[in-house]
């Protein structure tokens, strides 16, 4: 049997969120003999799957492309039917793993974690929750996600507002209709985006605020037959094998050749089809490969994107609003879409573009822009998210001498491999900054099962603290920088750059995830594996 690594402690292995990440990490942790337990705030499991209810969420990635991979049986039992699962199939998934593996015994539901302070006399980290419930544990592994905090818009008289409202990412479980409201969002992301095209369907009247507005691209669901499920089931190990080959983690592999190497109609063609035909970010990641960092060849697509946009929508002033000026296609994340412009041609949908007609307040009533009050029964906030640190600010967690984790990444996140940090022993994070993301799941197969290896190599060899190493840091920061540059992605405001225009610290751009190849990624990291951890601090 495995031997207790931590007799005189709660737990071996303290997880925080069962999300993706928190999930797996149980069940790996359990196979591994590790006591652990998992401390959700939420009252059920699948993290972003359980608060994003909002209407129209959906997976963007290939529901059989974005599964995990880990249990052969559950891959053989679970049919997804649709190429892209909606939010409530998705949920169904993930409590469908907690059933079958029976999860849910090790994991605390609503209970935030309010501290995590670690104990240098007893190599040990004390978590507290916000009801002050103490736990210790050996291991601490956060699985918060990057994009689970989530933010209002610093827009005066938020809390004025007397309809019903509701942040995306905070959506109520009971039922809301739409039928006979007069309902504003605001927000045009890939959360807004999605909400948008929905809501329109049944709203009494829809009133989209955007700033900025995105290029959208068609995602192309469909329904998944039982036939065809078995033809992709049969296809699993090769699917698998792309996704881990790709630089991102995703299906789509990118186009070897750049735009200049082709004529203007080869390309025109090429978009066409991938436009016409190509399921979610095919568009965006196999696209000519100089388009992610050449400015001309970035505008040539563009501009080319710009006139579906005119196709599509019937008012030209209207169609020319939702066409971005100040960012190239595919520099921030792409937003799927289906439908999403032609609801812009519907009588019940209209959009302020509060560049020209500024909020300048929220009422008890609606939305006061430079130019009118716009009166609303129902107000969604789709803002978006204190993104990639967020989560762990959220929390109180000192390291080595009281050091604080938000002072430790003052300015810009600093990690070893995006999993561990100098001054924080024994802590773990999945997706945490500076990690590979791409196709999460993928993602976050790799580093769960990364830590929870190192974990039981500890666990074996007596190594009871673990830290990075300060010039491992420095190292993985500045390969991390490296990784990002020439990218086009760098020079624009949003979440992939650490910016948030709600919040008064997240002003500045930075590089808050790992943007180099997957594959490579995995390969840094198993070295260090198979080195036995020695670009760690071991005792
Ligand atoms: P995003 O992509 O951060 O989008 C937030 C949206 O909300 C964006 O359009 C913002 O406009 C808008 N926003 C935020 N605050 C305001 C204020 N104060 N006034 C007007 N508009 C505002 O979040 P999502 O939830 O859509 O997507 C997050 C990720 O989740 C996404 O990338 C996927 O990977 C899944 P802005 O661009 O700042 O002008």
């Amino acid at each position: 049997g495995k031997t207790n690594s931590a007799p005189d402690l709660d737990y071996e292995v303290l997880v925080i969120g069962a999300g993706l990440s928190g999930i797996f990490a149980l069940y790996r942790l359990r196979e591994l003999g590790f006591r652990a337990r998992v401390l959700e705030a939420g009252s059920g499991a699948g993290g972003t799957w359980y608060w994003n209810r909002y209407p129209g969420a959906r997976f963007d990635s290939e529901s059989y492309s974005y599964q995990f991979t880990f249990s052969q049986e559950v891959l053989n039992e679970w049919d997804w039917t649709e190429h892209f699962a909606g939010q409530p199939e998705i949920l169904a998934y993930i409590n469908f793993l907690c059933d079958k593996f029976d999860l849910r015994s090790d994991i605390q539901f609503d209970t935030k974690v309010a501290s995590a302070h670690f104990d240098q006399s007893n190599n040990c980290w004390r978590v507290t929750d916000d009801a002050g419930k103490q736990y210790s544990c050996r291991w601490l592994l956060t699985a918060i996600g990057f994009l689970s905090a989530p933010t209002l818009p610093n827009i005066p008289g938020v809390q004025d507002f007397k309809g019903e409202s509701h942040h995306t990412s905070r959506w109520p479980k009971q039922p809301v209709t739409f039928e006979g409201k007069r309902v504003g969002i605001i927000g045009t992301g890939a959360t807004g985006i999605q909400s948008i095209q929905e809501i329109a369907k049944t709203a009494g009247h829809l009133t989209v605020f955007q700033r900025t507005p995105n290029w959208a691209v068609p995602l192309h669901n469909g329904p998944i037959s039982k036939e065809e499920m078995a033809v992709i089931r049969d296809d699993y190990p090769a699917l698998f094998e792309r996704c881990r080959k790709s630089y991102m983690n995703f299906l789509h592999m990118p186009e070897t050749r750049a735009l200049s190497d082709v004529s203007q109609e080869e390309r025109e063609a090429f978009w066409e089809n991938q436009y016409e035909n190509g399921r979610g970010f095919r568009l965006w990641l196999s696209n000519y490969r100089d388009v992610a960092f050449d400015r001309e060849a970035n505008k040539i697509c563009s501009d080319w994107i710009a006139d579906k946009i005119r196709q599509r929508v019937n008012d030209p002033e209207t169609a020319e609003r939702l066409i971005p000026r100040n960012h190239g296609f595919g520099t921030k994340r792409v937003p799927m879409e289906t439908n999403y412009y032609e609801a812009y041609n519907q009588p019940n949908v209209r959009l302020v573009d509060v560049t020209e007609t500024p909020i300048e307040c929220i009422t008890e009533t609606g939305i006061r822009t430079s130019k009118e009050d716009v009166g609303l029964d129902m107000l969604i906030y789709a803002t978006g998210f204190d993104a990639v640190t967020g989560a762990f600010d959220a929390m109180d967690i000192r390291g080595i001498d009281g050091l604080r984790l938000k002072d430790r990444w003052e300015g810009s996140p600093r990690t070893y491999v995006g999993m561990t940090v100098d001054g924080f022993p024994n802590m773990f994070m999945s997706m945490g900054p500076h990690q590979s993301y791409g196709n999460i799941p993928r993602s976050i197969e790799y580093a769960v099962n990364w830590i929870t290896d190192a974990l039981a190599y500890f666990r074996d060899k007596d190594i009871t603290y673990v830290e990075a190493k300060p010039e491992g840091v420095g190292m993985w920061t500045e390969h991390v920088i490296d990784a990002a540059k020439g990218s086009l992605a760098n020079e624009v405001d949003s979440w992939m750059t650490g910016i948030n225009k709600n919040l008064p610290g997240k002003q500045k751009r930075i590089i808050n995830r790992y943007t180099g190849s997957a594959p490579g990624f995995r390969k840094f990291c198993d070295e260090i594996a198979a080195d036995g951890y020695k670009t760690f601090k071991l005792n």
